[in-house]
């Protein structure tokens, strides 16, 4: 089965751009002048300036329209269809199936707290046919932050932590394999603390990309993981929306759940 659900990757990919760039293709005109058709005028009236934008409905007020919640195959009256614990919004941003619970795999789901004391770690490993050069874990993409919440809430380390057999490198650091030869297992060990100082009160998603670089090589491994942040109802007081000032578009609370401000769906 295709994973992500209901529309293949390549198509998602097409829905996301046309609902990013403004949502469906125009009618083009049938005979090929290059003149605008009768539809493709009637919509550019439309988008005038000088008329009112189009409504654009968000029912449930997750951050997605429902025309792109019945494309994409969520409930436009649920914030979380599949009740997963990861909005819509994100399913939508992530490419993982909203009518699915088991789509993030669980395996790749690190469960976090927004807590000072909260800690998780994730080791992960792959198999790599060394040449004797050095293997240097790496987080291959700055962790993206999805319903526009600050990344940098999230402090996450790699290390390198393990090989097998162990007599194919000659040392291991925090920060490579030395001396990799021969087909070798490489783990790698994931480590985040929650950094912030102050809580949202809501649950959002954030994906991180471990990986690692072999030298002469280039990128040699990389694995998406998501960051599941579970809220800390200590912060949730402020019924209804979630304030931070000067960090960035805040998100609101819906159902508990980080969703982009009213009016921003698309
Ligand atoms: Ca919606
Ligand atoms: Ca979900």
């Amino acid at each position: 089965m295709q994973r992500g659900g209901v529309y293949p990757r390549a198509v998602r990919l097409v829905l996301l751009l046309s609902v990013l760039c403004g949502c469906a293709p125009r009618a083009v005109n049938a005979n090929g002048d290059g003149a605008p058709s009768p539809d493709a005028r009637s919509d550019a009236a439309i988008d005038s300036p000088s008329m009112p934008e189009r409504p654009r409905e968000d029912t449930d007020r997750d951050g997605l329209c429902d025309d792109t919640e019945r494309a994409f195959g969520s409930d436009p009256t649920r914030v979380d269809t599949d009740g997963d614990g990861l909005s819509d919004h994100f399913e939508f941003t992530a490419y993982t199936s909203p009518v699915r619970a088991s789509d993030p795999p669980p395996d790749s789901v690190l469960q976090w707290s927004e807590r000072p004391e909260s800690y998780v770690e994730r080791v992960v490993t792959f198999v790599y046919r060394g040449n004797g050069g050095a293997v240097y874990p790496a987080f291959l993409d700055t962790p993206a932050g999805v319903d526009g919440l600050d990344p940098s809430r999230l402090g996450m380390s790699i290390e390198a932590l393990s090989a097998t057999p162990p007599s194919n490198v000659s040392r291991i650091e925090a920060g490579l394999f030395a001396s990799v030869l021969g087909s070798t297992r490489l783990a790698l060990r994931v480590v985040g603390t929650y950094a912030a100082t102050r809580t949202l009160g809501c649950r959002r998603a954030y994906l991180v990309y471990p990986g690692a670089h072999a030298e002469g090589v280039g990128t040699i491994f990389a694995r998406r993981l998501v960051v599941d942040v579970h809220a800390d109802e200590r912060a949730a007081s402020d019924a209804g929306s979630v304030t931070d000032a000067g960090q960035g578009p805040w998100a609101f609370r819906v159902d508990g759940l980080c969703v982009p401000p009213p009016g921003a769906c698309r």
